[in-house]
């Protein structure tokens, strides 16, 4: 089992990436992502996959062409925790 985050590190967590929403019914963060044209859009699909692939930790998401919808949350926590965290700033960082 992996600890949830607690209130300080939430507030801390979207305080940091204002882009991404909380989702409360499953305790998940949540962000659109828009691009260019569909090869964009899965140019950073690609990206993200291998990080997450590397970290162990995988987004929920979804493509519509240009659009990238991802949920980030943590089955084995029920929850936000410390890995999405990280997931998300890796994110962050190709974008
Ligand atoms: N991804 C996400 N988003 N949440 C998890 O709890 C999770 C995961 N658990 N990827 C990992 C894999 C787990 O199933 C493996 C066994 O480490």
């Amino acid at each position: 089992m992996v600890q949830k985050l607690d209130d300080a590190a939430r507030s801390a967590l979207f305080a940091r990436f204002p882009g991404w929403t909380h989702e409360p019914v499953r305790d998940a963060m949540t962000r659109r992502f828009q691009f260019g044209d569909f090869a964009q859009a899965f140019g950073f699909m690609a990206s993200v996959a291998i990080i997450a692939e590397k970290m162990d930790h995988h987004p929920e998401w979804s493509n519509v062409y240009n659009r990238v919808d991802i949920l980030l949350t943590t089955h084995d926590a029920d929850g936000l925790s410390e890995r999405d965290a990280k997931l998300a700033e890796a994110i962050e960082a190709l974008v």
